[in-house]
């Protein structure tokens, strides 16, 4: 796997490069490949410079390396209607998260008057998009390091760099299933939400008041988990999450026949505390979930690009489940 790994680094790299042009519209940016963080900044400015109507960007905050942290919010009106929230790319190696989200953020924008159900839900709800939730580690996969995971934030009294974001939250806080070494990859931090990029998403939870689905984006296992991860106690509305959890998957196998096993963190892969759907869950947010994409290890996070709109065109029939269930169950 190691020696092999060096060569998909070579060949992404080798791909990358001839795709390396500035779009001059949404319409020709190129879904099909992965793209830097500057080409992603630039995507979502052209995607708002063109549909202000639907579109427009919200920056929640700034991370540790002071780059801006962008939303991108889809609204077709109303004041703090309720809404439902997606990010990608919390842990920055998991590339084809942060490639789906701008693919799903198209999907968006053409759906809307053209799709009757994702009409529907905007017409009801705003969607925030939050598509590199971890910009320093992402930049760092770029240049640096492409199997990076977690912040860049320096840690006192450790040469090690960086605090797992799904660890860092406020829920079972420094429990089983995180790490207090600094040089791990599931390092919690020094304290919940020492990250900037996880408090600029607390506070804009906190600030929003009527987020009623939160969606977090991670590769890969193909799985579909709800709360909770940091205790086995049950989620009081487990039996509702996991047959919202059984149609989403059974959508999203419909396309290409890709099978999610799905359930509790807990129960369906390990004991994570910390981590950013218990919070949610806890805050009161019912329809909280995590997807963890393809694939089941063959290539692992160095997914080919050549995959990549099929994994977005299948997760989205997953997350159409979600949405609409959402719309239909107020609460
Ligand atoms: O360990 C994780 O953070 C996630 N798997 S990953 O390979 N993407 O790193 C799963 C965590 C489950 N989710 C939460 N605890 N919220
Ligand atoms: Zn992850």
């Amino acid at each position: 796997m190691i020696e092999d790994l060096q060569s998909l680094v070579d060949e992404e790299k080798l791909y990358m490069s001839r795709q390396h042009f500035m779009p001059r519209s949404v319409e020709t940016f190129n879904y099909a490949s992965y793209h830097t963080l500057d080409e992603v900044y630039d995507f979502m400015d052209l995607l708002v410079s063109e549909n202000p109507e639907l579109v427009s960007k919200i920056q929640i905050g700034k991370s540790y390396e002071g780059r801006p942290i962008n939303i991108l919010k889809f609204s077709t009106g109303g004041t703090n209607r309720p809404a439902i929230w997606i990010d990608t790319g919390i842990h920055s190696r998991e590339w084809v998260t942060q490639a789906s989200g701008v693919w799903f953020a198209k999907k968006i924008l053409d759906g809307y008057g053209t799709d009757a159900s994702l009409t529907s839900i905007l017409d009801k709800c705003d969607i925030f998009l939050e598509i590199i939730t971890n910009p320093d580690g992402f930049a760092f996969t770029h240049t640096q390091n492409r199997m990076w995971r977690k912040t860049r934030s320096k840690n006192s009294g450790s040469s090690c760099i960086g605090v797992d974001p799904n660890r860092n939250w406020d829920a079972g806080f420094g429990g089983a299933g995180s790490s207090g070494s600094p040089c791990t990859e599931t390092y919690r931090g020094p304290y919940a939400n020492s990250e900037p990029e996880v408090k600029a998403i607390v506070d804009f939870v906190k600030g929003h008041g009527n987020i009623k689905a939160f969606i977090s984006i991670h590769s890969y296992s193909q799985l579909l988990l709800y709360p909770y991860g940091y205790t086995s106690k049950k989620a009081a509305d487990q039996a509702e999450l996991d047959a919202v959890a059984k149609k989403a998957v059974d959508a999203l196998a419909s396309l290409y026949g890709t099978k999610f096993r799905y359930g509790s963190i807990i129960t369906t892969i390990y004991q994570a505390s910390g981590g950013t759907i218990d919070w949610t869950y806890d805050q009161g947010i019912k329809y909280s979930y995590t997807f963890e994409l393809r694939d089941t290890g063959r290539y692992g996070f160095m997914l080919p690009a050549s995959q990549i709109i099929a994994t977005a065109e299948e997760t989205w029939l997953a997350l159409m489940v979600i949405m609409e269930h959402t719309r239909d169950h107020p609460y």
